[in-house]
């Protein structure tokens, strides 16, 4: 049974990208839906409603997941899992998370409807936030399910316009009592697929991405603090003006990345001034810092030399500066078997493959603390990714999708303990 041969037999997939992609439109293009926004719980019903339109059985649990599942005639055994994020980030693509949930059930369609119960019982989940777009975390969906998170971790956490998660939470009707609970300790295997986010594939002539593993990251926020002061009257040497110093921290860092090579990257990708007045010499700024890199000693190394520099830069400009790390995550390998199994499916398909690291976080290197797990990207044109320009060839798309449906027909429809 060559499944992955039969690409294109997915056209409510591309149906339901369609769809999703209304649902937090912005007026200039992209799409914004942040966790428990009213686009994220309407994008959360749409997708309930196509998992029961599957005839999925159709659940959440208390943070929000969205799960379908095809019961397995074994219980017992664990559990298959696909699937990946609703929420994006501000102004974000059409594929980035849509791809992979709206891939999955479209898979699990199909395998019922081909080959009926399984033995391993499969389910497609849209976890509720990945990307850290509203509140200063990430992986609140995958991580709850993991356990990195407990419920009530939401309550101290807060967005920009000062609504704590556990709030909002609630406010979207989760959170509760009686609902049930976000750990799972019985799933076996956990395959998403993604858009690559990057150019690799594009590049190489390559259809699908092999996942070999995924980079670490640090994300902190700095602030810097200086004095507020009339921009007429301060004399040049009297200024600890906090913008000027954070550009040049800024400048720095990036100087920095490009020097550490290696295939390190340092992003600052938001900076707000206080108090943003023209006339006003900045009294604070704070800023975000992402740093990613495939080994752990390096993420470390080049973190603790970029906040040494910017206390350097702060001493000499008579500022105050403060970093908060608020995502430490660690390079994770994929399964070995597994991205061996979906390299051998795209041969067999005769889909030009390519194994690769991946650039982005992904919910695959929570779930690969409690279970299998493997990734396999789909190009992403130009490479463009968060960004309304992020697009996916629908031939892609349906190639991608038979390759994870293949995956799954052979986890699922056996024992899958074979390894
Ligand atoms: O930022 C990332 O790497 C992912 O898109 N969340
Ligand atoms: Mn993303
Ligand atoms: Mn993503």
């Amino acid at each position: 049974m060559n499944i992955a041969a039969e690409s294109g037999a997915f056209p409510d997939m591309m149906r339901l990208l369609e769809e999703l992609g209304r649902i937090g439109r912005e007026p200039g293009g992209g799409v914004t839906r942040l966790l428990y926004t009213p686009s994220w719980c309407e994008a959360q019903r749409l997708l309930a409603d196509r998992m029961a339109d599957a005839g999925l059985e159709v659940r959440y649990d208390r943070a929000g997941n969205l799960y379908g599942r095809l019961p397995g005639t074994r219980p017992d055994l664990p559990v298959v899992l696909t699937g990946s994020h609703v929420d994006t980030v501000r102004v974000g693509g059409n594929y980035d998370g849509a791809a992979g949930i709206a891939a999955g059930i479209a898979a699990l369609s199909y395998l019922k409807r081909r080959f009926g119960t399984p033995v391993r019982t499969l389910e497609v989940v849209s976890f509720c936030e990945e990307e850290g777009s509203r509140f200063p975390l990430t992986y609140w969906g995958s991580g709850s399910i993991e356990g990195r998170y407990r419920i009530g971790d939401g309550t101290g956490i807060y967005d920009a316009e000062g609504v704590s998660l556990d709030e909002a939470m609630k406010a979207a009707g989760f959170g509760r009592g009686g609902q049930p609970d976000c750990r799972r300790t019985d799933i076996g295997d956990y395959v998403e697929l993604h858009i690559e986010q990057g150019v690799v594939l594009e590049a190489a002539g390559r259809r699908i991405g092999v996942v070999e593993s995924i980079v670490g990251q640090r994300r902190y926020g700095i602030t810097v603090t200086g004095t507020s002061n009339h921009a007429g009257t301060t004399p040049m040497s009297y200024r600890a003006d906090a913008l000027a110093g954070a550009a040049e921290m800024i400048i720095k860092v990036e100087e920095m990345a490009w020097q550490a090579g290696r295939g390190l990257v340092a992003t600052v990708g938001r900076i707000e001034a206080w108090p943003n007045t023209p006339n006003v010499v900045p009294g604070q700024v704070r800023f975000s810092l992402d740093i990613r890199h495939t080994e752990s000693y390096m993420l470390n190394e080049f973190s603790e030399a970029a906040l040494e520099t910017f206390r350097g830069i702060a001493a000499v400009r008579k500022l105050r500066m403060e970093a908060a790390c608020w995502v430490k995550t660690e390079p994770v390998p994929m399964d070995g078997a597994l991205a061996g199994r979906i390299e051998r499916l795209c041969i067999e398909a005769n889909l030009p493959c390519l194994r690769m690291v991946s650039g982005a976080g992904h919910d695959a290197q929570i779930m690969a603390a409690v279970s299998r797990a493997a990734m396999l990207f789909v190009p992403s044109r130009g490479g463009i990714s968060h960004a309304k320009e992020e697009y996916t060839e629908p031939a892609h798309l349906s190639e991608g999708t038979a390759v994870l449906t293949a995956c799954l027909h052979e986890l699922a429809y056996t024992t899958g303990v074979d390894g």
